[in-house]
């Protein structure tokens, strides 16, 4: 069974995807997810230049060969543009092999663990009735574990809140709490940050929700990259009392020993790698057991087969998956998160910010999301279909992911 053509379809149904279809000489064809945020045309051009041209004629079969064959073979090692073109082919070769097998992916994987994957959806709000009313608005709609993000006083837009400036808009113009943080446009937005002003401001905001919701409902937050291991640390344990389900991204973690100190100061569970490519990434983190749920996306982390072997190297030391969710991550990518969330035993909680109407015209997934659980359909293969026609009427827009500054104009992490 060969790989007949490998085609990079670019397109933006609100907002940008990169999808890769490779197909057989016998007629099967497989999906995979390239998207990677306000770079998308670097991995679109990394796939039809330097890995199309390399896999026409190769055997479909050879998934491990081939992950390894583009992993080694570039010579030039890791890095978010190259792993996300190896996570397309990745995932792509599996939809195949799955179809052909005729099961659903998650069989081939091992079989189902689950029945279905706990959720999280993204509530927001720039202030707290604004918050409660998004929350009010997620458990309505099922969702049993509430990711939470306000307004800083302060501050006029911060991340991850779903402001009348920044709040997607559903197809029928409705607004959507949920947060798409990408805007259309030829340059990035810029943000401005107070550390001071949030680190303030975040324990009255869990306080309230707590107050308000009850001690039973699993909270996150995300903090984005944007504290220092002592601030981290300050915060973690200033949240202690309201019992998150987990803290996210305190840190930049390119210094994984950072998280060590935080460590060392509280209890709340941490969560971190969304932005991290390859299991080395890990490395000091799971050996060292500095957090609990590793973050990572099919999409950013090379593939399935990937993925996979971070998860069961994360499992010896008791850590689980919270594999990243976002709107940028396609209904190929999130599909594929979807059946392997189903299959790993260490599957923790998946994130969960459903897609656009416009989105799911173009991918036409099979998955489904029922009292706060996702689970994957028994069509074979990842089920996603990639409509054409849809693809080609919404052509490619410049949109960044903002960038962020402190009071005085320092940049810093967004
Ligand atoms: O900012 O996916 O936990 N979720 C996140 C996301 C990321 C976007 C970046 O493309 O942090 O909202
Ligand atoms: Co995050």
């Amino acid at each position: 069974m060969q790989i007949s053509t490998a085609e990079v379809l670019v397109s933006s149904p609100g907002r940008n995807f990169v999808t890769l279809r490779l197909t057989t000489d016998d007629g099967f064809a497989g999906l995979g997810d390239a998207t990677l945020n306000g770079r998308e045309l670097a991995v679109a051009a990394y796939l039809s230049e330097h890995v199309a041209p390399l896999l026409i004629g190769r055997d479909a079969h050879l998934i491990e060969d081939t992950w390894q064959y583009l992993y080694r073979g570039a010579y030039w090692r890791r890095g978010p543009v190259t792993m996300a073109a190896i996570a397309a082919v990745d995932t792509a070769l599996w939809d195949i092999k799955a179809k052909v097998a005729d099961l659903p992916l998650y069989q081939l994987l091992g079989g189902a663990s689950r029945s279905g994957l706990l959720v999280y959806g993204h509530a927001s709000g720039k202030d707290l009735p604004d918050l409660f009313d998004s929350i009010r608005e997620h458990l309505a709609q099922g969702y049993r574990a509430i990711r939470v993000q306000t307004g800083v006083p302060g501050l006029h837009s911060v991340y991850g809140v779903a402001s009348s400036a920044n709040a997607s808009v559903g197809e029928g113009g409705e607004r959507r709490y949920d947060y798409e943080p990408a805007r259309a446009g030829a340059i990035p937005v810029e943000e401005t940050w107070d550390t001071r002003a949030y680190l303030r401001h975040v324990p009255a905001v869990l306080e309230a929700v707590r107050g308000e919701f009850g001690p039973q409902l699993p909270l996150l937050h995300d903090v984005h990259h944007r504290l220092t291991p002592i601030q981290a640390a300050k915060l973690g344990k200033s949240l202690e009392p309201y019992d998150l389900f987990w803290l996210e991204d305190v840190t930049p973690a390119e210094n994984q020993s950072a998280l060590r100190l935080v460590r060392q100061h509280t209890t709340t569970p941490l969560a971190i790698g969304e932005v991290f490519n390859t299991i080395w990434d890990y490395r000091e983190l799971f050996e060292e057991q500095l957090i609990d749920y590793a973050r990572s996306a099919v999409s950013h982390a090379g593939g399935i087969t990937a993925l996979r072997r971070i998860f069961d190297y994360a499992a010896i030391y008791q850590i689980k998956s919270g594999v990243h969710g976002p709107t940028d991550v396609s209904p190929v990518g999130l599909a594929a998160a979807i059946h392997l969330g189903t299959a790993i035993p260490n599957f923790g909680i998946q994130e969960y910010m459903r897609h656009s109407p416009a989105t799911h015209e173009l991918f036409r997934p099979s998955y489904t999301f029922a009292d706060g659980m996702l689970a994957p359909s028994e069509a074979p293969g990842l089920g996603v279909d990639y409509d054409d026609a849809v693809g080609q009427a919404h052509p490619y827009r410049a949109a960044y992911l903002p960038v962020n500054r402190l009071l005085d104009g320092t940049m810093h992490d967004w």
